[in-house]
Formats: structure tokens, sequence, C-alpha cells
């Protein structure tokens, strides 16, 4: 039986740890209620997000005009060098993390320096996590993956805080879905569930030329349209809803004074739609919008100012030639560290 060894590496499936909520977040039926059901109409983007709205996701990443995700990885493609050596991180935990497709250039920084460490991918979707754990065992085999299965919105406090140098991960503009006050309060999360030392590394959009901005949200192959109506789907599914793809079109602007795209589903009717399983009704008039996400984008000093009030110190911040997108590489400070 000499072969079965490599046959069980093979086979190998990372067992994913549950994190339990530290507090009560709505659920759906919640949401629906509190959201759709009074004005003005609004829907939390984590909706977005079944198997088929991932796709469309990766799908929108893929467009000439969705810059965020290509010129952030390719911050870290260019960068993930100089974090790695400066950070040395025992444990990597990335929020929200997907495929960890961007991720990846962390590990590859870590193979060209000889520096090992754990990942503790985080994310609401198991089988994704499963399938992402998997593929990081096969392609970094000196990678101790520990999926945590999660929603983050319902807190940090139960996630795991291995010994040694800690980094967290939040990439993506993902930060950019929170209102300032809550984005705030993430931040504070976040600060909680870390050591002083530990590192904090952010992606986040920057303000730009609002046509570009713009442009992002609105591809001209309509998969940000699609993206956006298939939550209508979701609620299908989930709540034996009736709505009709086809009578909703999608909105995406920037709205200058807030600092953020604000993303609509726009009622091309006047319209009833039944929720079966929670046997209500609404009414939508023709023009009606429901506002399904919102993507904040910052100044430099905003994001350095949010850290740096939360306890953190800015070692480093990374941006392209353009300054479409800042990666900003913190630290939370000693405890006893007055401020000066
Ligand atoms: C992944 C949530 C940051 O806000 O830009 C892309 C999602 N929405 N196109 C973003 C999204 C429309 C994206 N985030």
């Amino acid at each position: 039986m000499p072969l079965s060894g490599s046959a069980k590496i093979q086979g190998y499936e990372p067992a994913c740890i549950h994190i339990p909520p530290t507090r009560h977040i709505p659920d759906l039926v919640e949401d629906v209620r509190s959201g759709l059901l009074s004005r003005p109409r609004c829907l939390p983007s984590k909706y977005f997000y079944d198997d088929l709205g991932a796709e469309l996701f990766e799908k929108i990443c893929d467009t000439e005009e969705y810059y965020p995700t290509r010129t952030e990885e390719e911050l870290l493609l260019k960068y993930s060098k100089d974090i790695i050596e400066e950070t040395l991180p025992d444990h990597i935990i990335e929020l929200g993390s997907g495929s960890s497709r961007k991720t990846r250039r962390l590990f590859d920084a870590c193979e060209e320096s000889t520096h090992i460490c754990g990942y503790a991918p985080f994310d609401v979707c198991e089988p994704a996590l499963n399938q992402a754990a998997a593929e990081l065992n096969a392609e970094y085999n000196w990678l101790e993956v520990t999926p945590l299965v999660g929603d983050y919105h319902a807190g940090l406090g139960n996630l795991p805080s291995p010994s040694g140098t800690g980094m967290v991960v939040f990439l993506g503009s993902t930060i950019g879905n929170f209102t300032p006050a809550e984005a705030e309060d993430f931040i504070e999360e976040i600060r909680g569930c870390m050591r002083p030392g530990d590192y904090f590394l952010l992606g986040a959009d920057r303000i730009k030329d609002s046509g570009v901005l713009h442009a992002a949200y609105n591809d001209s192959s309509g998969v940000t349209a699609e993206f956006n109506l298939n939550v209508l789907r979701v609620l299908n599914r989930e709540l034996d809803a009736d709505f009709d793809l086809d009578s909703f079109s999608h909105q995406a602007i920037f709205n200058a004074g807030l600092k953020r795209i604000e993303m609509y589903l726009i009622s091309k009717a006047d319209q009833q739609i039944e929720f079966g399983k929670i046997n209500e009704t609404i009414f939508l008039r023709s023009g009606e919008k429901i506002l399904t996400e919102l993507s904040h984008k910052f100044h430099y000093a905003e994001l350095e100012a949010m850290l740096m009030d939360k306890g953190f110190d800015i070692i480093r911040h990374f941006e392209p030639a353009n300054r479409y997108f800042s990666l900003v590489l913190s630290r939370l400070l000693d405890k006893g560290v007055t401020a000066r």
C-alpha cells in the first residue's frame, strides 16, 4: 500500500470551522420586511452573492470597464514581496475571501521570501470556501489553510486568534459597501480581533473621474445589469416571490456629494409583486426605485484618518500611477504606546 499516502493527499478535504455570530443579524425575511415593504425601498447588497451572483461578479471583474479588481491585483503582484518582507505574518486571515484569487499573490511572495504562514479565509459560502481551500492546498503545499465559515456582518468576536503575528486582509473595496458610520464600526470590530503589533491590509477604491466610475458600474456588455437583476432571482427562489426580471432596469449613478456609486433596480411599469413565503404583496409604480448597493469611493486622506482614528499606524500605502485604488498596510499600535 505505498500509494495510499498520496491517494489520501489527493482526496484531502479541509474541514471548515463554523464561526458563531456574536450578535443577531437580520435574515432575508427581516431585511425584505424592513427594506422592501417600506420606502425608500432598499435591499442589502450581500444578497447578490448566490452561486450565479458570485459567478456574475467574477464576470464583472473581466469587463473592460470594471477596473478595481484588476488594479488591486496588479498592486498585489507588484508589492506583495514588500508586504510580506515588512510584516512576516505567522497567519493571515482574510475577510470575505471568495475565491482567494488576489490573495495568492501574497503566498507567491511568501514562496519567494521562503516565509511560511497559515491562512484562514473567512466567507459565508461553504462550498466556495472548500473549493478555494482545496485548490490552495494543491498549489501551495506548505500553506496551512483553515477555512472559516460565517458572516462578518454578525461580528468578528468568535474568530480564532492564534499566537504569533497576524495580518487581517480586507480587499476589493468591500469596505465601500458600508455606510461611513458602519465602516468605522467595522474597523473597530477588526481591531477587536487583533493583537497590538498585528497588521491590517485594506484595499479601497478611490475617488476619480466620474465618467470612469460610471462606466465601471454600467459596463457595455451588461454584466453589471445582470448581476443587479439577479438579486430578484434570489428573492423569487428564497421567498417564493414573482419578480419578472424583464420589467426592471439597472441603474448605477455616481453621487458626487456622498462620494458613492448608488445602484438601483427601477420598475418599468406599475406592478404588483407577491412574496408567497411571507404572505406579503408590494405595489411598485413605474419608475420606482429599489436601492441595491452603495459603493463608497475614498480620498486617500480619509482612509488614513479612518485607520489612525481607530489606533492603527500607517506603514505603507500602495497606489498605481493613476491613483485609481489604494492598498493600505497598517499596524495596530502597541498597547501602552500613547499618541504623541
Ligand atoms: C465587490 C462589493 C466591492 O462595490 O464595486 C461590482 C461589487 N457591484 N459591480 C463594488 C460590485 C457592482 C463591488 N464590491
